[in-house]
C-alpha cells in the first residue's frame, strides 16, 4: 500500500484534535494529498454510531459488550469505506483516535480481556495498521482542567471519573513505551512548539530524500 496512515491518541483534551489539524494544514501547503478522519465516525454510518456512543444522556445504557462492538462496528466500516481506498491511491490519512483507543479505554479501563480486544480489533482492522502513532501526553488534572475551560456538556464518555482516566492515561504511556509506532510528546508544551516537533518527526520518518 503506497499511502501514509498516522493516529492521534491521548486522554480527552489533550491537543490531539489541534495537532492533527495543523498537521494536515502543513502537508497540504506542502502538496500533499491529505484525509482527514476521526473514530468513532469518519463515515456515514460510523457518525451514526459516534452519536449512539457519545450521547451525554445515555450514561446507563450501555452494556461494557455491546459499547466495544460499537466501536469496532464504526471502525470496520471506516476501514473498508475510507481508510484502504485512500491508502491504496496513495494519500495521507491522518485520523483522530484509532484501534489504540479500544485497548485503553475499552480494555483497559472497562477491563475486557486483552485477547477479546485483540481479536475484536483485528477483525475491523483488515491488517490496516498505522505507521505512526501520536501521542501529547498530558496530566488527568490538566485534561480535567481543559475540559472544563469548553463550552458544552461534557459527551458520556467525559462523565467518567477521574480513577477512569488515570487508567486511560497509564494504558497509553505503557502502551507506548518501547513501540516505535508512537511518538509521544509533552501535550503541556505551547500548541506551536508541539507542532514543529510533529512536524519534525514526521519528516524524518516520512520524507527521507
Ligand atoms: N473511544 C474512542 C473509546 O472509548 N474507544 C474507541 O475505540 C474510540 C475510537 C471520542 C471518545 O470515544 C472514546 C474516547 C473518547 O472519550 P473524541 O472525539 O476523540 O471522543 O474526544 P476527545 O478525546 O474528548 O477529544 P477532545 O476534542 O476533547 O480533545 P483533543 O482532541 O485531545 O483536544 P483538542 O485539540 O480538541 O483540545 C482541547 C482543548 O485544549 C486546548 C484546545 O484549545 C482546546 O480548548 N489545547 C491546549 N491548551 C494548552 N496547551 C496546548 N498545547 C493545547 N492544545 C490544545
Amino acid at each position: 500500500m503506497s499511502g501514509i496512515f498516522v493516529t492521534f491518541e491521548g486522554i480527552e483534551g489533550c491537543g490531539k484534535s489541534t495537532q492533527l489539524n495543523m498537521l494536515a494544514n502543513w502537508l497540504r501547503v506542502n502538496g500533499k494529498d491529505v484525509i482527514v478522519t476521526r473514530e468513532p465516525g469518519g463515515t456515514d454510518l460510523g457518525e451514526k454510531i459516534r452519536n449512539l456512543l457519545l450521547d451525554g444522556s445515555k450514561s446507563d445504557v450501555f452494556s461494557v459488550r455491546a459499547e466495544i462492538l460499537l466501536f469496532e462496528a464504526s471502525r470496520a466500516q471506516h476501514v473498508d469505506e475510507k481508510i484502504l481506498p485512500a491508502m491504496k491511491s496513495g494519500k495521507i490519512v491522518l485520523c483522530d483516535r484509532f484501534f489504540d483507543s479500544t485497548i485503553v479505554y475499552q480494555g483497559v479501563a472497562r477491563a475486557i480481556d486483552p485477547h477479546t480486544v485483540q481479536f475484536l480489533n483485528e477483525f475491523a482492522l483488515s491488517e490496516c495498521i498505522p505507521n505512526m502513532t501520536i501521542f501529547p501526553n498530558i496530566s488527568v488534572s490538566e485534561s480535567f482542567r481543559r475540559i472544563a475551560l469548553e463550552d458544552g456538556s461534557r459527551d458520556r464518555i467525559e462523565q467518567e471519573d477521574e480513577s477512569f482516566f488515570e487508567k486511560i492515561r497509564n494504558g497509553y504511556l505503557k502502551l507506548a513505551k518501547g513501540n516505535t509506532r508512537f511518538f509521544t510528546v509533552d501535550g503541556t508544551d505551547s500548541v506551536e512548539i508541539i507542532h514543529e516537533k510533529i512536524r519534525n518527526e514526521f519528516a524524518k520518518r516520512f520524507f527521507k530524500n
